[in-house]
């Protein structure tokens, strides 16, 4: 064998699912339940079934604004950790058909799904494995067959779901059976995305304000559990686990009417910072009380959703040839003035870019550690040129796409210097601003 054939079967590739999911790049996250009405973050699974009561939801609107945003998965909080079910399931009564919505005759999941396939956006759920309602989260093993029985409904019931949403939060310490759990997700949905617990195939990009940082690494050996810990889970071995970065457009991730959407800029910043450094994002845009979408939201979405689409929707697409070991020619067909650049990796390999740099007549114009499914490097200045070299250092890494915009724009959108996402558990500090 070659050194370089021994190289590639070292290295763990990703699954055609992960790659797929990958591409996406953007996800919206809908936060939406009894806190939504009780007004907190984090209820404790005593607000009755009978809080819930949107007065006009439209779940049709929720996708719209996803799909304004560019989000091309969305994932619905169908529990949250209070234990309360979006749709009628039959493992409790704390749900959607105890409630005054529909006359107990609603599912949001359905509708929610439904939502989704009819915009051609891929649905996921989230189910909250901690669970402050249920009266057998105190034995382990007995609430792992019923969070086993919630995870086959909702396995079973809607159709393919792009993503499950395993949230570590509140779960420190507790040994959930997930041998049992992760047979559900094998017998019936076996091409999800699982996020972060279990036999994950995604991973939490380890905090809350939507933020990678530089080289963002595919391969890792472990995890980190939630914004409230500082818990590690170990894999067995090293495995292929690319990032997702969640982040609320608003500082809670229930609506509040004291709250306020993030400004285009923050976003924009976000996104630079996630997607533009080769993680996915997932957008959390909360529906208000009536169940729709706050219009200053709405507002903020589609601006973002917009300036994306002036920045970067229609690229130029350079011709790669590989030059000799390292370097790639991108040619463009004409000359271009441009100041930003995307590149890409080939992945189907696995991650072998560790640093690269991009040379305009000879002039190094931007530079960085990892590529991964897409770098986006915005320029100090405009460049005008018909070609540019990437050089690229890694284990015989292969580069797939080069594109470049010409955007107006040449620096980094800033993030507000205070903004981190709150860390303590929202119960202890959430009075401060609710
Ligand atoms: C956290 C949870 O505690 C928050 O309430 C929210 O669901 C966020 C996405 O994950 O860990």
């Amino acid at each position: 064998m070659t050194s370089q054939a021994a190289a590639a079967t070292e290295i763990p590739v990703p699954t055609r699912e992960q790659l797929h999911w990958q591409r996406l790049e953007m996800g919206a996250f809908f936060h939406f339940g009894v806190n939504t009405f009780a007004n907190l973050e984090w209820s404790d699974g005593t607000v009755p079934a009978s809080a819930f009561d949107p007065s006009d939801l439209d779940v049709g609107e929720w996708i719209d604004t996803a799909v304004a945003a560019g989000a091309r998965y969305a994932i619905l909080t169908a529990k949250h950790h209070d234990g309360f079910c979006l749709w009628p399931t039959a493992t409790t009564d704390y749900s959607v058909a105890s409630s005054p919505w529909r006359g107990g005759g609603g599912d949001l999941v359905g509708e929610f799904v439904e939502a989704c396939r009819e915009r051609g956006v891929l649905p996921g759920l989230y189910l909250s494995p901690w669970d402050r309602h249920e009266p057998s989260y105190a034995d382990p093993q007995a609430y792992s067959e019923f969070y086993a029985r919630q995870l086959t409904e909702l396995c079973t019931q809607y159709g393919p779901i792009a993503e499950i949403w395993l949230d570590g939060a509140g779960s420190e310490g507790y040994i959930y059976d997930w041998a049992r759990i992760m047979q559900v997700i094998d017998a019936h949905q076996p091409s999800t995305i699982v996020f972060n617990m279990g036999r994950p195939s995604i991973r939490w990009v380890g905090n809350e304000d939507g933020l990678a940082h530089d080289p963002v690494e595919y391969v890792v050996t472990q995890t980190m559990s939630s914004q409230y810990t500082n818990l590690r889970i170990g894999l067995p071995e090293a495995a292929y686990l690319p990032p997702e970065c969640d982040v609320s457009l608003r500082r809670g991730w229930f609506w509040h009417a004291k709250d306020a959407p993030k400004t285009l800029e923050h976003l924009l910043g976000i996104y630079y910072r996630s997607i533009g450094l080769g993680a996915n994002l997932l957008l959390n845009i909360p529906p208000d009380t009536r169940g729709r979408i706050d219009p200053l939201d709405a507002r903020v979405i589609t601006e973002f959703g917009d300036e994306l689409q002036r920045r970067f929707g229609t690229p130029l697409v350079a011709t790669l040839t590989p030059l000799r070991d390292g370097e790639w020619l991108a040619e463009f067909d004409d000359e271009v003035t441009v100041d930003h650049v995307r590149v890409r990796e080939d992945l189907s390999r696995g991650q072998r870019a560790t640093n690269h740099e991009l040379i305009a007549g000879g002039t190094t114009i931007a530079s960085g550690r990892s590529i991964g499914v897409g770098r986006l490097h915005v320029l100090a200045e405009p460049v005008t040129t018909r070609e540019l070299v990437v050089r690229v250092d890694g284990a015989d890494p292969a580069l797939s796409e080069l594109v470049a915009h010409r955007t107006g724009r040449t620096m980094l959108p800033r993030l507000p210097d205070d903004y981190t996402a709150p860390t303590g558990r929202p119960d202890e500090h959430e009075s401060e601003w609710l």
